[in-house]
């Protein structure tokens, strides 16, 4: 049987630290003896299921009561997580005895970042946030479709409440909301709802391509039409000729009263 299986230093332990396993297998049964025979240890990394390593030793005859013990050291690694550590003695079963059912033990062995570990991962063009772990991976960055997304940030009218026939200064900004570049020219389009009997024409106009969190200014001088409200919307790739991740967030509007 095996008496006892321990690892030191005991769990959790830091990655890339030797660890000591210490296995102790014993003839439970008084006035026998067990003939020699071979223990094996076994490593299994955390998916539970590829060994690390697979150490084959050799016990030795063992008198009633007697008992042998092993040590063997693996360096914690090559990833965190949680490792078991099998011990089973007679392992090829030449040894006969009262219980065949007690030979193994296994133990788990958390292999873990240091405390001081934690960096602050380097922002790429599809992801932010997060920390390196001791090894080396980045942790908890949060993930961003790595395509564009245009938004219309303003639309801003001067003066703001005209009186009728007044010229007016209509700004906008269109702004690339994404990770990635807009590599193509698209269209936005500005769209005038008026008071009953006043007809005005849509104004189509150009979006040049925009770095990742570009944006473009644009200006028209127009004249104020008969006093009422009116609705100024601006959508931007009007047309949907730019693939974003999003193509919902892509219009925006004012409300004027001309008096
Ligand atoms: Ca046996
Ligand atoms: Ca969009
Ligand atoms: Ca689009």
């Amino acid at each position: 049987m095996v008496e006892s299986l321990q690892a030191s230093p005991s769990s959790p332990v830091t990655l890339g630290v030797p660890v000591t396993l210490t296995a102790v297998t014993k003839n439970n049964v008084a006035g026998t003896t067990a003939s020699p025979s071979t223990s094996r240890l076994r490593i299994t990394v955390p998916d539970g299921v590829t060994v690390l390593q697979d150490i084959p030793y050799a016990v030795q005859q063992l008198n009633g009561l007697a008992s042998q013990t092993d040590s063997a050291t693996f360096s914690a690694g090559p990833y965190t997580g949680v490792y078991t550590i099998q011990d089973c003695a007679d392992d090829s079963n030449v040894v006969q005895e009262s219980n065949e059912g007690n030979n193994c033990q296994s133990l788990n062995v958390n292999v873990a970042c240091q405390p001081t570990v934690g960096q602050p991962c380097a922002c790429n063009e599809c992801g932010c946030g997060g920390t390196i772990g001791c090894d080396g991976v980045c942790y908890g960055q949060k993930p961003t479709p790595c395509k564009p997304d245009l938004i219309v940030n303003s639309i801003i009218l001067t003066p703001s409440t005209p009186s009728a026939g007044q010229q007016v200064t209509l700004s906008a900004t269109i702004r690339n909301e994404g990770p990635r570049a807009v590599a193509s020219s698209s269209n936005a389009r500005v769209h005038f709802t008026a008071p009953p009997g006043v007809i005005i024409d849509d104004i189509i106009y150009t979006i040049n391509p925009l770095p990742a969190y570009g944006t473009q200014f644009d200006q028209a001088v127009l004249t104020a039409g008969p006093a009422g409200t009116y609705t100024i919307q601006i959508c931007t790739d009007d047309s949907n000729v730019i693939d974003e991740v999003n193509e919902f967030n892509n219009c925006n509007s004012l409300t004027v009263n001309v008096q």
